[in-house]
């Protein structure tokens, strides 16, 4: 019966993207290429952290390990196994890594067609390259409309990868017995409101208006709802996810301290505002929408408010407001 044909019909990430990009009567599968070493990358942080235990293996770097040998943190040992995975693929020709303070351009006999942007423990995107027979640092400064793909891995009691290649947002979990990312949540949506805020309010006192009065909003509701739950994990991926599942806003605003906010354009802020988008949702900096920014230079900040379509819209008001009151 039905179970038994979707037990035996394994729609795993490969196939997935597969019949995806057949749809482009041009892909040659270079994509589906690309993704699957994205894919074995995430397989081994997932086994390493399962393996060690978050705390063990998340030891400062220039720890040593029973063998005396020099223990490094996981996103060290996972951008290597992120940037030596995406060089074998022969797909990508320049690498921007949360962890490499200078761009990687690949050499030139391993060169695909692909720009990869990258934290090795938080979101990545994938943006198409220009001509790879010269490659520089400026191809990786393109507005995030020119993203092509983003996605992250969740780590935890099981492991999720959330992609989009541009048609919808679908979640994968491990299975672990197959090695395996199995379709397990199809055409994710986000709810068009939300009942959760999601912010570090410790920076409270630094925030501008708008942010200030949004939460206040979020607390002390003036149109006789429920004040909304605050919910703050402190890992974006893990904010995020939440907020595609469940609705609400995810911000990290710019404050007095920091004017361009915290999180990094290329591989935070693009790859979360791609995904909200494709899911239904909205993603605004404080001046536009995120995936307008064009960024300057590769570990660019800017302030991000993600989320749940009403809740943006209420958010494009206050700033607009502000700005009409100069
Ligand atoms: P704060 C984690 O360090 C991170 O880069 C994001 O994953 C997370 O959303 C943010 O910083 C948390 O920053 O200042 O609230 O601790």
């Amino acid at each position: 019966h039905e179970g038994d044909a979707n037990r035996t019909d394994l729609m795993t990430i490969t196939r997935f993207v597969l019949n995806e990009q057949s749809k482009y009567a041009e892909s040659r599968g270079d994509f589906t290429i690309l993704i699957s070493h994205i894919v074995l990358g995430c397989k081994f942080v997932c086994s390493s952290v399962n393996k060690a235990g978050l705390a063990k293996i998340l030891g400062l770097a220039g720890d040593t390990n029973v063998q005396g040998e020099e223990q490094k943190k996981l996103d060290v040992i996972s951008n290597e196994v992120f940037v030596k995975a995406l060089i074998s693929s022969g797909r990508t020709c320049l690498l921007v890594s949360e962890e490499n303070e200078d761009a990687i351009i690949v050499p030139p006999a391993q060169r695909g067609k692909y720009i990869v942007v990258f934290d090795p423990l938080d979101g990545s995107s994938n943006i198409d390259c220009g001509d790879t027979n010269n490659v520089s640092i400026e191809d990786a400064l393109q507005p995030g409309s020119s993203l092509i793909a983003a996605g992250y891995c969740m780590y935890g009691s099981s492991c999720t990868f959330v992609l989009s290649t541009g048609n919808g947002v679908n979640g994968f979990t491990l299975d672990p017995s197959l090695g395996e990312f199995i379709l397990t949540h199809p055409n994710i949506k986000i709810p068009k409101k939300g009942k959760i805020y999601s912010v570090n309010e410790g920076n409270a006192k630094n925030w501008d208006e708008p942010t200030t009065k949004y939460v206040e909003s979020c607390k002390f509701p003036q149109d006789g709802s429920s004040p909304k739950s605050l919910r703050y994990i402190g890992s974006m991926v893990a904010d995020i996810h939440r907020t595609l599942l469940y609705g609400g806003i995810f911000m990290y605003p710019a404050d007095k301290k920091n004017p361009n906010g915290k999180l990094r354009v290329l591989y935070e802020v693009f790859p979360m505002s791609y995904l909200m988008e494709q899911a239904g949702g909205q993603a605004f900096t404080g001046k536009q929408r995120a995936l307008d920014l064009v960024p300057e230079k590769i570990h660019d900040r800017s302030p991000i408010f993600l989320g749940s379509y009403d809740e943006i819209e209420q958010m494009k008001e206050l700033y607009a407001e502000s700005k009409a009151n100069g």
